[in-house]
């Protein structure tokens, strides 16, 4: 059998030609133009990034490598006793296309399995740090701090060929992918359980090593599973996603360009919004003062925080124009879990998704009044116990690496070049809308 390196050089050398012809024959061929509007604007539609390995739909949401959310949970070799796949499957699957078959996945699992002990030295980088830092500081200096191991880096200054940058890439992205589950709980135990970290349990896959050093019992390791995957790729436009990219397009190595991605992704218009989700309902309740809430007053709520000039946390999107399809995955897990499809906490973001889309509507400016994903994750964590919801982008962030880590191994394959668009100035926009005196 080949191993996931081998399949993937292989895919590789199959795709190298396409993207040489696209560039060589048909270098010229317009995909769209760009707008004063898009260029002030965030970018927002401009057609200028590659990736294979997923696309966002406005209308039907994320489709990892051609598969839909159910049928990625569907196709991908599922953990024994447990419902939800093997992480370490779909990594085989975002970075070859290919659904991996129950040895291939086992292979992937030993490979992490060898590359996963996390250095002593990172430990005492987030020892040495105040403990009211924010988990999502402390996950990126903890990356950043093992770039000294980049093998990437290494070759590089060896002087290896531009051909073979993708083999360094894959090996350092590999050896993240299996550290960062044990650097996450890590700062979770010792930031919010008294300083006790768990040690990993060598015989478990990914998202139930996880579950067991976060020190949760099943079925939080489905949980984790569920997560990790829901969370993973958005294509390539997301913050997270482009920054991890654009770092990685200057050869930096992937240590250097995840720990950037990671800081993009914890601005609270991006992946802290779920924390944000999360303090916003709690705030609400307890304003409440344990009454159940009903939908005026939500109403009213939510129209306090739009009237004060802040954001509805959880809705609205730059890409989607409907619920995002993981929402809904999660709001599905939800509703077929006794006790959780009961719980207080998600009935009120229930309620949420009954009232909020017509007040936004009503107040007429985001394009997109729909849940994302952030809207629904954090109730998940909090019913089983992880209340501590500044924690919860890293868990987005641990997931957010399966995805941009396997892009950034594809930039080298397929040679991609630095990032640098142009600027222009306002004279000259004013210039191009005949406005300029
Ligand atoms: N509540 C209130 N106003 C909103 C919301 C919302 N949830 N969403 C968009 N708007 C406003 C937005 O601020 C903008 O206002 P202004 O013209 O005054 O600048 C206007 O509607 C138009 O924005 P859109 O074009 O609809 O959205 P955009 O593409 O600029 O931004 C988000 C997308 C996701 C940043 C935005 O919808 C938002 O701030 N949502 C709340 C935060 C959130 O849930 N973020 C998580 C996104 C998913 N993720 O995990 O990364
Ligand atoms: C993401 O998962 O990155 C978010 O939904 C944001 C985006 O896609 O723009």
């Amino acid at each position: 059998m080949a191993t996931l390196k081998e399949t993937l050089f292989k895919k590789i050398q199959e795709h190298r030609p396409r993207t040489t012809r696209l560039v060589k024959e048909f270098g010229d061929v317009k995909l769209g133009d760009v707008t004063i509007a898009q260029a002030i604007g965030g970018a927002r539609g401009v057609k200028c990034l590659v990736t294979d390995i997923s696309y966002l739909d406005p209308m039907e949401g994320i489709r990892f490598r051609g598969m839909t959310i159910p049928e990625t949970f569907k196709a991908l070799p599922k953990v024994p006793g447990s419902e939800y796949p093997y992480v370490e499957g779909f990594w085989y699957l975002l970075l070859t296309g290919d659904v991996p078959t129950k040895a291939q996945v086992q292979e992937v699992v030993e490979d992490w399995k060898a590359r996963a002990q996390v250095p002593e030295y990172v430990f005492d980088v987030l020892r040495t740090m105040p403990r009211d830092t924010h988990p999502m500081t402390m996950f990126s200096a903890a990356i950043v701090s093992m770039q000294r191991e980049s093998i990437f880096a290494k070759k590089y200054a060896e002087g290896i060929s531009k051909m073979d940058y993708w083999d360094p890439m894959y090996e350092d992205c590999s050896t993240l992918m299996a550290r960062l589950p044990q650097i996450a709980a890590y700062i979770y135990r010792m930031k919010y359980k008294g300083d006790t970290p768990i040690a990993p349990n060598p015989d478990l896959d990914m998202g139930g090593n996880f579950a067991h050093m976060m020190g949760q019992d099943k079925p939080y390791d489905d949980v984790a599973r569920m997560y990790f995957i829901l969370h993973s790729d958005h294509e390539s436009g997301n913050v997270s996603a482009h920054t991890t990219h654009l770092v990685a397009s200057a050869l930096s190595d992937a240590y250097y360009s995840l720990s950037a991605g990671i800081n993009g992704l914890a601005g609270p218009l991006h992946g802290l919004a779920n924390q944000e989700v999360l303090g916003w309902t709690q705030d609400f309740m307890k304003k409440l003062g344990g009454e159940v809430p009903t939908k005026e007053g939500l109403e009213k709520a939510l129209w306090d925080t739009l009237n004060s000039g802040q954001v509805i946390p959880g809705y609205g999107h730059a890409v989607l124009r409907k619920t995002d399809p993981r929402y809904t995955a999660q709001r599905e897990f939800c509703l077929k879990t006794p006790g959780l499809k009961d719980y207080p906490l998600f009935q009120l973001v229930s309620m949420i998704f009954e009232v909020a889309p017509d007040v936004l509507q009503k107040h007429g400016k985001a394009k997109n009044p729909w849940p994302n994903v952030d809207a629904q994750s954090g109730v998940i964590q909090w019913y089983y116990g992880i209340t501590e919801y500044d924690f919860y982008t890293v868990l987005f962030g641990v997931g957010r690496a399966l995805g941009v880590l396997a892009n950034i191994t594809w930039d080298r394959a397929l040679g991609y070049a630095i990032e640098r668009p142009k600027s222009v100035t306002t004279d000259m926009l004013e210039e191009a809308a005949g406005i300029k005196k």
